[in-house]
This record gives structure tokens, sequence and C-alpha cells, in this order.
């Protein structure tokens, strides 16, 4: 019997697995990690689900008569299965009549979606090359965690680091802080995930480090679960999506109180006048006081007096999750946050100033040095690219342009679609209307290990190895590791790598060497580690060399010698460190976004009421916040985890009012569909607020009506945060519950 023991990596965390006879028998956290056991002690589990796609697969009546078969048949027929070979002629032919025939853009392959850990073999990377490889695609640009910042903050700031990679350490905040006030809070339970994976889940103990040195922390968010254990924060609960109107009356009361730091401000800010013009009231006849926000927010104004005085004095963090900018007009509470953090002027200090996303992914202030985790070249692309979470209405209006940060999209009009590495069945917004879209195209093409939503909607289904069966190379920039992560088991099944995938239709279509450049993986791999080496030699630090790297199977670089302060260098000499604005400043009034004319996104920050929220919604109706899941990657391992269609969670009084209590099935519903969900009662939770995980598999009834594992994106609408950053909005939205009658069959 031959045993091998490794350590690999994946979204989750850095692993050990056993190989029994190559046969994965157990996996367990890298110790010292910090990783979850449940997460990645799933892998055994996944890597033989009865869920794989075994061999590749065609829609029985595509199979038939090709495009003939129309659209409508998608994930209602059964799938056949069939050779290799038929599969990857017939994804060829497709991509050369479709390219042929209506050019680049008709073929849609941004492929949204998380994939898998390691660079090589990162699905949608390999798919978005092969596509610009191929003659070109319709692209997705932004992404759906933090689209409006992506594309508000380089207005703002000149870049979007702000949002995780420049972050302020969570060091320099336990020495020099004295306040944080989190909005949208510090969930633990996403910080057991990282993109890229990572070798270390300290925030937990980071954090806590601060809260034991007495840094004082305040947290916003519609429930307790936001706040860590032990952290003994105050807990602000305000009404979901008006964080905005607090910011902005906090920044007044900093004005009008005479705190305001106008030196700050004239050194380092352009705008600020009209900004402050807009706080006194001098331009809309409101003055943005606390009592204004407290009615928004529907916290008492004693709570936000409170809140003022604790960041009035001393060394302040101020911090946004990246949720509160996944909501209509979601760039508004991430400039008003930049505008309040000028006005208490700690911007580039130690433990002061702003930052995004404390709360939202593992090592986000973690200190780490960048750099040395290789990326992927991409190369060019002939075709265009949409924001990233409008594909719906492109599939559904072909020709319609809209605004988007100051230019003018026109959609394509989308004939064959290929997705690998993403399961929009699960991350798009209103599913019934993607369900009407995705009829449209002629042609779906989808890479899958497992049999998703996404997977048994196409109408060709390639078979992808997961990360365990091949090579790679893996890490993130906010972790002190890289990893080698060796092939721990064989295919299984008759799975492929998307990589080889991609070799086979190339070498078809006659682009072999553009899309892969000769190079197997090996080679590739090597080109990879190479450049972390001469990333090494200038940084001075000393890397083995790649068959070392792959003997040693992870290796650790030193920490930077100086932990990180957002905009240091900035603050310290802003003449020679200008920031990458129009201005050179931080634009708290920016001529370029009021030049775009853009009523949903002015020149400055504002309140603009959403357009579904509690403050003006009829009785009962409940606001749903979808947030991300605990124990799983979004939509990954519900195959595993799930046992039953997903928690919602409910406060007791809402509760009864309804008559439900913890564990009955419940329904929810809005004007764009049903959902199913089970309840848990919830005491910590604000009233008229419900909370429903991301992450189950989209399965609709039999009659469509009624969703059954309790897919929150079924009930939510489909709208962009506004026409500056065209991002998802999930975060707002309003829907009805009420109990399952007749009384919850079995799952
Ligand atoms: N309502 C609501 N909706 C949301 C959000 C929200 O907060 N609320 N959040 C949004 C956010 S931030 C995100 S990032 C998205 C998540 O977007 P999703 O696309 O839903 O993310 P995943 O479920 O990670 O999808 C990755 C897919 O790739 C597959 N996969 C894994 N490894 C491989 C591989 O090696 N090859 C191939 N071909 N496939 C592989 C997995 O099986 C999985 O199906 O959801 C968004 N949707
Ligand atoms: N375990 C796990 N961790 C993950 C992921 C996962 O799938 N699983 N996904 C990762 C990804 S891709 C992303 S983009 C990040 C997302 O990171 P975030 O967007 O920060 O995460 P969410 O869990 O969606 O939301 C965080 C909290 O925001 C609060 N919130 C929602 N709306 C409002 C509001 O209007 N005001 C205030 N004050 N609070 C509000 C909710 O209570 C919620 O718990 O998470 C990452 N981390
Ligand atoms: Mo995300």
């Amino acid at each position: 019997m031959t045993i091998t023991r490794a350590v690999s990596l994946c979204h989750w965390g850095a692993f050990e697995a056993d190989v029994e006879n190559g046969k994965l028998i157990a996996t367990r956290p890298m110790e010292g990690s910090g990783a979850d056991p449940d997460m990645v002690g799933a892998w055994p589990h996944m890597v033989y689900s009865d869920q794989r796609v075994s061999q590749p697969h065609v829609r029985r009546s595509y199979l038939e008569k090709g495009i003939a078969a129309g659209g409508g048949g998608r994930g209602h027929e059964d799938m056949v299965p069939v050779e290799w070979d038929v599969a990857l002629d017939l994804v060829a032919n497709e991509l050369k009549r479709v390219h042929q025939d209506y050019g680049p853009t008709a073929i849609f392959g941004g492929s949204y979606g998380w994939s898998s850990a390691g660079r090589l073999h990162h699905a949608r990377t390999q798919v978005r090359r092969f596509l610009g490889a191929a003659g070109g695609f319709t692209d997705q640009t932004g992404n759906y965690s933090w689209g409006a910042a992506h594309a508000l903050l380089p207005h703002v700031l000149g870049t979007a680091n702000a949002v995780a990679r420049d972050a302020t350490s969570w060091e320099t905040i336990a020495l020099h802080g004295e306040t944080v006030v989190a909005f949208g809070g510090l969930n633990p339970k996403n910080w057991r995930v990282s993109s890229g994976g990572a070798g270390e889940f300290h925030l937990p103990e980071k954090v806590l480090e601060a809260r034991k040195r007495g840094v004082k922390f305040f947290i916003l968010s519609p429930h307790a679960d936001d706040v860590p254990a032990g952290l003994d924060a105050t807990l602000i609960r305000p009404r979901p999506n008006s964080d905005t109107a607090i910011m902005l009356a906090l920044a007044h009361q900093a004005l009008t109180s005479g705190r305001a730091d106008l030196a700050f401000l004239q050194r380092y800010t352009t705008g600020s006048e009209v900004f402050c013009a807009y706080l006194r009231g001098d331009t809309d006849g409101i003055p943005k006081t606390l009592d204004w926000a407290a009615g928004l927010s529907d916290v008492p104004v004693s709570e936000l007096n409170g809140l003022w005085e604790a960041i009035s004095s001393g060394r302040v963090m101020l911090s946004a999750a990246w949720s509160l900018q996944r909501a209509d007009h979601g760039e508004q509470p991430f400039w008003a946050l930049i505008a309040l953090a000028a006005l208490l002027g700690q911007i580039g200090l130690p433990g002061g100033g702003f930052c995004f996303g404390y709360g939202s992914m593992n090592g986000v202030g973690a200190d780490a040095s960048k750099g040395f985790v290789p990326t992927m070249p991409m190369l060019p692309n002939k075709g265009m690219a949409i924001p990233v979470a409008r594909f719906v209405d492109a599939f559904l209006e072909p020709g319609k342009t809209i605004e988007f940060n100051g230019r003018r999209v026109t959609y394509p009009d989308v004939k064959l679609v290929y997705w690998a590495g993403g399961n929009p069945f699960h991350h798009a917004q209103d599913l019934d209307r993607l369900s009407r879209a995705w009829e449209r195209p002629q042609t779906v093409i989808v890479h899958e290990p497992w049999w998703t939503p996404t997977a048994r909607r196409a109408d060709i289904v390639l078979p992808a190895t997961t990360s365990l069966e091949r090579d790679d190379i893996g890490g993130t920039s906010r972790d002190p590791y890289v990893f080698f992560m060796p092939k721990l088991i064989d295919p299984v099944g008759s799975a492929r790598n998307d990589i080889d995938i991609f070799r086979s239709l190339s070498d078809r279509l006659g682009c072999r060497e553009l899309f892969d450049e000769g190079l197997d993986d090996r080679g590739w791999l090597k080109r990879l580690w190479d450049k972390s080496l001469e990333h090494g030699v200038h940084s001075g630090v000393d890397l083995p060399d790649f068959e070392e790297l792959r003997r040693q199977n992870i290796i650790r670089i030193p920490a930077p010698l100086q932990p990180e302060v957002m905009l240091e260098s900035f603050r310290s000499d802003p003449e020679n460190n200008p920031l990458p604005t129009p201005s050179g400043k931080i634009e708290l009034y920016s001529k370029a976004i009021a030049g775009f004319g853009y009523s949903d996104c002015p020149g400055h920050a504002v309140w603009i009421e959403p357009h579904e929220w509690l403050g003006s919604a009829p009785c009962g109706k409940f606001h749903l916040v979808s947030n991300q899941p605990a124990k799983q990657l979004h939509s990954q391992m519900w195959q595993v985890m799930a046992k039953g269609p997903a928690e919602c969670r409910i406060n007791p009084s809402d509760a009864k009012e309804h008559g439900i209590s913890g564990g009955d099935h419940i329904v929810l519903k809005s004007g764009r569909g049903a959902c199913r969900a089970s309840a848990l009662i919830d005491p910590s939770l604000r009233r008229g607020v419900l909370i429903m995980p991301t992450g189950a598999w989209y399965e609709p009834d039999a009659e469509g009506s009624i969703e059954q594992n309790g897919n929150p994106n079924v009930v939510i609408g489909d709208r962009g945060t506004s026409q500056l950053g065209q991002a998802c909005a999930a975060l707002s939205a309003l829907v009805e519950i009420e109990r399952e009658t007749p009384a919850p069959g079995s799952f």
C-alpha cells in the first residue's frame, strides 16, 4: 500500500491530504494555518461526489438537430454521453461558424466566477486566453465583489487598491489605533476564504489583539454575527442601505463642530468646498445633520451622537465591508466614507484613515509581501467587454446602448456562450429572468467538474478536473506563502484539465501556438515561477528555483520590513507622490464624474434613496440581505454541505407575526419569483430584515414557481448600481414571506 501525504491549496485554505493507492482518503487543515476543518475536509466527498461529470455530454435534441433544436430545452432534456472527440469537434465547429457568420462579439466568454485556486489552471483565465487566441469574444469587465468600487475608486483615489491590496495592516491598528468603526461589520465567516488560497487565517487573532491593546470597536450592521466573539464592540443596527446617510451626517458634524481638519482638506483633497456646501444644505436645502440621518437610518440620534463622540478624537480607522457597495447606488457609501475620513484628517497615518474590506475576505490587513505569486498573462481580445453584472440584459436586449463609467456600451448579439469556472445560475440576480435569457443563444458550452445548475443548462458539457488532479502554483499577495500544488490523484472519470481541452480546440482552430506558445504545463509553471524569481532578485528576497519549489511544496516569503499604512507616501509628500487622479489629490468632487451627467451618481458623495429599501417600503415587506455562505465558497461545496433548503434568519417578533417557528419551511416572494427557505429565529437581527446566504444550487419546482434549494437570487432584482458602476446591486431587495403550506415535506 502506498500512502502519500502532501500539502495543497484551495480558495478556502491550505490542507494536508492523504492519498492511499491513488485514492484521496482524507484532507485536513495544514498545521497552524487556521483553515476551516469542515471546508477543507470536504475534498474527498467533493472529488468522488456522484455529482461529478464523468464524460462529455451533449443535450439530446442539440445532438440530433444542432442549433435547430432551439434553446428552450436547456435544463429540461436529458444529456447524452459522447466521446471526447465528438464533443471537441462540435465545440470547434460551432466556434468557427459563429465567428465566421457573426464576428467575435457574438461569442460570450467573460465566464465570471471563482474557478479554483492555482495560477496556471485557473479556468476563467484559460477560457479568456483561448477565446482571445481564437479571434476574440465578448468579455466581462469588473467583478461582482466590488464592481461599484471598481468604477468609482480610480476617479477618487486613482486606483481601486483601497478595497484590499493596500489595506493598512492590523498590526498598526493594534499599535496606533484607538477606535475602529466597521460599517457592514467584521464577520469572521468571510475570513475563511481567500481568492487564490492562503496558508494563514489569523485575522480573528489579529483583530482581537487590537482589542486587547485597547482599541474600541463600533460595528454597524443589521445583526450580531458581524461582530467577532470577544470583541466587546458597540453594535448599531441601521436600516440596510442607509449607511451613506450616517457617514454624511458624521461628516456634517465634523464640519459644523470645528473638528474638520481644514489643512488636510486643502493639501490633500480637491472639491471639498462643493462637498461641504452639500453637507450644509446650501445646494439642496437639507443640512445633513445627525437628526436627518437618524430619520433615514432608524437609529436613535443618541446612538449616532455616541458614535460621533467616539470618532471626534483619537486615532480612528473607518472601514466598510464590500457588501455596502453591492447595493443600489453602491458607489455612495464608499465615496462618503473617504470624504468623512478626509474631514478627520488621518488618511495615511498608522492605524487611521479608511479602508474597505476588512470584514470581507481573509488577508485584508495582513502583513504580506506583494508580487511573489505570479499571474498568467492575458492575450489581446479583438472583441469587446460589457460590465460584468449586465450580461443577462445583453442576452435579452442585443443592440441596446447603456451608459457605463463615461462610455456608451452597445450590447452585442450573443449567439454562443462559453462558461468555464463560474456558476451564473448561482451568482446572477433574478434567476428566472436569466432562465429566459439563457434560451436565446444558439449554443451554450460549459466546462465543469460537477453537474451544477449551469452545467445542466448547457448544450455541451466538458468535464474538468479539480485542482487536486493536476500540478499548479498557488497563493495570494495577502498571504506569506507560495505553494506548489502537486497532482494528488488521477483525473476522475474522463475529466481533462481546462488547459488541455483548450489545447485540443486550438489545434482544431489553428491557434495552438498563440494559445500556449508550445509550452507544456511544466514549461508554463517554470515560466511563471521564473517571474517570481525575478521579483525576488529586485526585492532582495532569496527564492528557491522551480525544482526546489516543487520539492519543498510550500515556501514562506518574509514579511515586508514596514507594515502597510495605506496612502502613507502620499501623506508624507503629496507633491512628489501624487495620486494618479486628474488633480493628483483625493477627489471629493470629481469633475470627470460630474461631466458624465449621471443623476444616479453626481460629482460628489450624496444620499440617494435606494430603489428598494425599508425607508419607503409598504407594510409587510422585508429587506433581504443575501450575504456570503459560512461554510461554502459561493455555490462550491453545496453538493456536499447542504442539509436542506438554505436557512433564512428572521427576528422572533417578525416570525411570531407570521406564525413562523424555527425550522419551519417558509417561502420568500417578490414580483420576480419565489424561493423556499428554512426559518432560523435570530433575536440579534434587526426587525424587518431577513438574512439568507447565497450558495444554493438553483432548482425550480416542476411548475417553475418555487425554487426549492433556497437561492435568494430568485427573488432579487437585476439592476445596476448606477450608470457609473453598472455593478451588482443584490443587497437592495424587498420581499414578502409566508409559512409554507402544507407543512414541509422532506427535502
Ligand atoms: N444575491 C447575491 N448574489 C451574489 C452575491 C451576493 O452577495 N448576493 N455575491 C456575488 C459575488 S461577490 C460573487 S464573487 C459571485 C460568485 O460567483 P460564482 O460564479 O457563483 O462562484 P462559484 O460558485 O465559486 O463558481 C465557480 C464554479 O467553478 C467551478 N470550478 C471549480 N474549479 C474548476 C475548474 O478547475 N475548472 C472548471 N471549469 N470549473 C471549476 C465550480 O464547480 C463552480 O461551479 O456571486 C455573486 N452573487
Ligand atoms: N465563508 C465565505 N467567505 C467569503 C465568501 C464565501 O463565499 N464564503 N465569498 C468571498 C467573496 S467572493 C466576497 S466578494 C466577500 C464579500 O464580502 P462582504 O460583501 O463584506 O460579505 P457579505 O457576507 O456579503 O456581507 C457582510 C455583511 O454586511 C452586512 N450588510 C449587508 N447589507 C448591509 C447594509 O446595508 N449596511 C450595513 N451596515 N451592513 C450590511 C451583512 O450583515 C453581512 O453579514 O466575501 C468573501 N468571503
Ligand atoms: Mo465576490
